[in-house]
């Protein structure tokens, strides 16, 4: 099932960890040039082109690419009550939790009349993308939807890859989350065009161009947000899930063992990686693993992820390299099952969930963290999903003449420095005879 990866014994340096890390990152790459294509078509034939790629891939046509509100209200009416209520239990605590993301302005005095003020302006219009393609993802309209709002955007369009079961309709219950919320512009398009077309906008939808696109998604979704990034601003590329379980002696391979299938069902892609100390966890882990994995519903695709090569089981001499091993990963998910565990060491995750009673499930759906979350070892510089996403601190400066006057000289030498004299005069002319500065100086 799992591959194990010998370490102990051996000291690697940051860039042999880097290179040794287990990693999918070939599709990726592929999808890059068709994705670009895809993306550029809509830019240029818009709803006919999104047409033609709901045709060849989700086998669908004629269908509405902008949902009716009657569609909305249906399916929210249609909501099966139990997730109607569980998914409100999520948005309570996503909201609450996210309303934390969200800075105070502040204002900095550097002397007397001299201000620097930081303030927090959410971006006007966001394109969010929630998948439909091997699952279909309602959590993940609460993820996307519940931050911007916090955040204060003021419009918000939705997409979610028409359903070839539902009639070319969007899920019903993503409708029926997106209407929970508030939320009534939905188009039905999916993958790399629905990128392009959150993105350029689409004059006969009606579909306006956006400032920000946000979600997970396949390769090819994250492959779009990669050729439409500087157009519009994206999120960090949340592709095929990652989980990586830290764990020493004191784990229970039962728990472990779950939780990386439970990541791996998500896609063949996905992947499973045990980070531990203790040969007879791994052997444990090994022993629990086979049979779950084999009676679980989605089986064929979680083998296929556990028996891919990003997936292993990896031996390591103590917890300090298993730190190190992790935070070269990066992985998007990372739980901790140690003894004593030290969250604020791994420093490169998407999201740390801490003890055996937290599982990355958990933040899946109701912990309140978002999961939305950078894969691909993005997580070294990129963040989850967050209000911060949607928000631009913005600087509003404002001096007084004598606090200008105290760093004249300052400016005018630098100016000098640069050969930008123009630079300077526009500072001394504030202060020239018959100028509106003389008398302050
Ligand atoms: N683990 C996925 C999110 C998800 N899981 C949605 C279930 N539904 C990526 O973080
Ligand atoms: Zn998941």
């Amino acid at each position: 099932m799992l591959r194990t990866i010998d370490l102990r014994g051996r000291e690697l340096t940051h860039a042999e960890l880097l290179a040794t890390v287990p990693r999918a990152t070939a599709a990726r790459e592929e999808a890059l040039a068709t994705a670009a294509r895809i993306v550029d078509d809509v830019a240029a034939r818009g709803s006919e082109a999104l047409r033609e790629q709901a045709e060849r891939f989700d086998g669908v046509t004629g269908h509405d690419i902008r949902v009716p509100a009657a569609h909305l209200d249906e399916a929210l009416d249609s909501l099966d009550p139990a997730v109607r209520s569980a998914l409100e239990q999520a948005i309570g605590r996503v909201r609450e939790a996210s309303a934390a993301q969200v800075p105070a302005p502040a204002v900095t005095e550097l002397g007397p009349g001299a201000r620097v003020g930081q303030r927090w302006q959410p971006v006007r219009r966001v394109g969010l993308y929630v998948p439909g393609g091997k699952a279909v993802y309602p959590s993940s309209v609460v993820m996307n939807v519940v931050p911007a709002q916090v955040a204060g955007v003021s419009e918000i369009a939705l997409a979610s890859p028409p359903q070839r079961d539902f009639g070319g309709r969007v899920h019903p219950v993503i409708l029926g989350a997106a209407r929970l919320l508030g939320v009534t512009e939905v188009y039905a398009m999916g993958g790399a065009g629905a990128i392009g077309a959150l993105a350029y906008g689409v004059a006969d939808l009606d579909l306006d161009p956006v400032d920000v696109v946000t979600g997970p998604g396949n390769n090819f979704v994250a492959a779009a947000k990669r050729a439409v990034a500087g157009l519009v601003g994206t999120d960090a590329e949340a592709g095929a899930t990652e989980i990586l379980i830290v764990a020493d002696d004191s784990a229970d391979a039962r728990l472990v063992a779950a939780d990386l299938i439970s990541q791996a069902e998500h896609d063949e892609q996905a992947s499973a990686v045990l980070v531990t100390t203790s040969e007879r966890l791994a052997s444990d882990v090994l022993a629990e693993i086979a049979p779950r994995a084999a009676a679980t519903r989605h089986a064929a695709r979680v083998s296929a992820a556990l028996t891919g090569p990003q997936s292993a089981i990896v031996l390591v001499d103590d917890v300090a390299a298993a730190t190190a091993f992790s935070n070269a990963y990066a992985p998007e998910h990372l739980e901790l099952h140690l003894d004593n565990p030290r969250p604020d060491e791994f420093v490169h995750a998407g999201a740390v969930f801490v003890g055996d009673a937290t599982p990355v499930s958990l933040g899946d759906y109701l912990a309140g963290s978002n999961h939305v979350l950078p894969t691909g070892g993005q997580a070294r510089y990129s963040a989850g999903l967050s209000a911060a996403t949607f928000l631009r601190p913005q600087q509003v400066i404002e001096y007084d003449r004598a606090a200008l006057a105290v760093v004249r000289d300052a400016i005018v030498t630098l100016a000098e420095a640069e050969a930008l004299p123009a630079h300077g005069e526009a500072i001394t002319a504030r202060f020239d005879a018959g100028g509106t500065a003389a008398d302050q100086t």
